[in-house]
């Protein structure tokens, strides 16, 4: 006979046999069974401080280690609070399953003491959602909530389980076959004329680019990326989300593409013959005006949702599926090419600002952000797995450190979460206890969640956090510079001390104001126990360039001054 369990036993049954081993949450009422349950169990629970840091915790779990991560919640307060975290995971594809406790089923509809019809609120911001309100399938929900989560296009899910649910009883039933979903096709494949077509544009391409996304690393792709890039002599462009796709200092890397890309990543779309979309939902950030982006390319997309072709930018063929999968079959089809004028144009169109190196331009007594992250990339030999938060410094972190591992840039890209940095560097570290991991926040950012100082501190979590100080809403500042006359409306920010506030929490602080203690700083960091938050008083009004305004052609770039004192980007050694 099956064994009988309660609903509570079975989410953590459940989930130990899906191989969850770690999860993240709060407690509250309407999850309390679950709660008393769990200490029978061999998962490690994560006390966060706010609902919303589990949710990022269990993103930067899922995107560190590509597995899915798991956050838990009470009803009412507990899961509106999730709600960002949420749409940060749908919005960048991100696998996370959230366990939510509801009210008794008997009184759902009648405003019963925090009830909120979570289900509803976020329809539209999950893959997937269930409401539970009977024990037998509490199982089953579980085991198909993780696989709706990982199959296909990642994306959350959210579980809602109603507390009667929870406490009443019935006989574990366990299927681990995959689960079949009507109407569910994660498995599309592209037909052989679509194949037979991209072949003959690839191989017919004179200025050729790969635009590589986060479907790359989704997908696992790294290496087949490579090796048709090698093959056919294709420059590889990374979007924000691709960036460790391909390595940073291979030869063929461009770097990154759109609002603040690289300057001549953005003229060579414009003038390429033929964009390769792999992975990629050409964002808004990635192609300025649509209607002017890359006029003279055709365009092969690959994607394994079918619904972002011809979304935001028309294509000439679409090739549905995972994307190693698609390569797999296309690469063996594609010609060794000879593409040395095409890439001699690129080197042409990157010039000076290509070579000049960063680390010797002189100390002007000024500190910039780009110094700290650029010293931050070499100490730590490019190895670190970086988390950043949303604004200035997230696009300083994206040029001036190179990445060339896969998932080892962590970062809230189409919501655009700020807040985002510190929970998910806790769960990017749990989930891969051997790694380096660094937070990037700003001092606004930061403030958002930096709650959470106190589960790093109960959990014995050992990241380094630099925060790249400005005083400033950095980002919204820029944009009040260039399009709002500089009336700095809610835009300058005081904060605490910030090397005070982690030795409240009995963590180590560093404040750090001149450039030549940035090195010996990074390094003390990286010898301390203890996590370390350092506060790095950077340049006030430092600006991002290049920048492509709001809906302006790629190619029409905001440029850094000649006279500012350091580089635009740099090809640093
Ligand atoms: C302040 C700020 C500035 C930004 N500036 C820039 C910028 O300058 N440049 C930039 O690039 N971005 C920028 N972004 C990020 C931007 O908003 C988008 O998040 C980003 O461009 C999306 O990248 P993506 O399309 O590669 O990834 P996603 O949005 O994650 O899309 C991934 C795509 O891959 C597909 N996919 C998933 N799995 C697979 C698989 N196995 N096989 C095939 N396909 C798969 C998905 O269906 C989807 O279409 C900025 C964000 C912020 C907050
Ligand atoms: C939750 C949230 N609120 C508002 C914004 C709008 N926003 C984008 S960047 C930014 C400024 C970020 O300031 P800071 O954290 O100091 O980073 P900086 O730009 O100075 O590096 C703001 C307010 C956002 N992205 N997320
Ligand atoms: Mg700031």
């Amino acid at each position: 006979m099956a064994a009988i369990r309660t609903g509570a036993q079975l989410v953590w049954e459940s989930l130990v046999r899906e191989g969850v081993k770690t999860v993240f949450g709060y407690p509250g009422g309407a999850i309390l069974p679950a709660y008393d349950a769990l200490l029978d169990y061999p998962i490690r629970h994560v006390l966060v401080r706010h609902e919303q840091g589990a949710t990022h915790m269990a993103d930067g779990y899922a995107r560190a280690s590509g597995d899915v991560g798991v956050a838990i919640a009470t009803s009412g307060p507990g899961a509106t609070n999730m709600v960002t975290g949420i749409a940060t995971a749908m919005l960048d594809s991100s696998p996370i399953v959230c366990i939510t406790g509801q009210v008794g089923s008997k009184v759902i509809g009648t405003d019963a003491f925090q009830e909120t019809d979570v289900t509803g609120v976020t329809l539209p911001i999950t893959k997937h959602n269930y409401l539970v309100s009977h024990v037998e399938d509490v199982a089953p929900t579980i085991h198909e909530a993780m696989y709706v989560a990982r199959s296909g296009r990642p994306g959350p899910v959210l579980i809602d389980i109603t507390k009667d649910a929870q406490q009443a009883s019935t006989e574990m039933e366990w299927d681990p076959k995959d689960v079949k979903l009507p109407g569910y096709r994660p498995d599309l494949r592209a037909s052989k004329e679509e194949y037979r077509r991209a072949v003959d544009l690839i191989n017919g391409a004179k200025r050729p680019i790969i635009l590589a996304g986060h479907g790359v690393l989704l997908s696992g792709a790294m290496g087949l990326v490579r090796q048709l890039a090698e093959q056919a002599n294709i420059p590889v462009a990374m979007t924000l989300l691709g960036i460790g796709g391909f390595p940073a200092q291979h030869p063929l890397n461009l770097g990154m593409m759109g609002m603040h890309g690289e300057a001549w990543v953005n003229q060579a779309i414009q003038e390429a013959d033929l964009l390769l979309a792999f992975g990629m939902r050409f964002d808004d950030r990635v192609t300025g005006n649509v209607k002017n982006y890359a006029p003279n390319a055709r365009k092969v997309h690959i994607d394994i949702d079918p619904s972002e072709f011809n979304k935001n930018v028309s294509v000439d063929v679409a090739l549905t599926g995972d994307l190693a999968a698609v390569l797999e079959e296309l690469s063996p089809l594609i010609n060794a090419g000879d593409r040395n004028v095409w890439l001699d144009t690129i080197k042409e169109m990157k010039g000076e600002v290509a070579v000049r190196d960063i680390q010797n331009l002189p100390d002007s007594g000024h500190l910039y952000a780009a110094h700290v992250i650029n010293d931050i990339w070499r100490l730590t030999n490019g190895k670190a797995v970086v988390v950043t938060d949303v604004g200035q410094h997230q696009m300083w972190e994206a040029q001036y450190y190179h990445h060339d591992e896969p998932r080892s840039l962590i970062t809230s890209g189409g919501l655009g979460t700020m807040g985002f940095a510190l929970p998910a560097a806790i769960g990017a570290k749990l989930a891969k206890p051997d790694a380096e991991v660094w937070v990037v926040a700003g001092d606004g950012g930061f403030q958002m969640t930096m709650a959470e100082l106190a589960t790093i501190a109960q959990e014995k979590i050992k990241i380094n956090i630099a925060i790249i100080n400005n005083g400033y809403l950095g980002m919204v500042r820029q944009w009040q510079e260039f399009f709002y006359e500089r009336r700095y409306a809610a835009t300058p920010l005081l904060s605490p001390d910030f090397s005070k506030l982690a030795e409240c929490f009995g963590l180590k602080g560093m404040q750090v104001d001149a450039r030549k203690d940035v090195v010996p700083s990074v390094e003390a960091a990286r010898a301390e126990e203890k996590t370390v938050v350092m506060d790095f008083r950077v340049e006030q009004e430092d600006t991002v360039y290049p920048m492509v305004p709001a809906g302006a052609d790629l190619d029409k770039m905001i440029r850094r001054p000649s006279s500012a004192p350091i580089v635009e980007t740099a090809d640093d050694k």
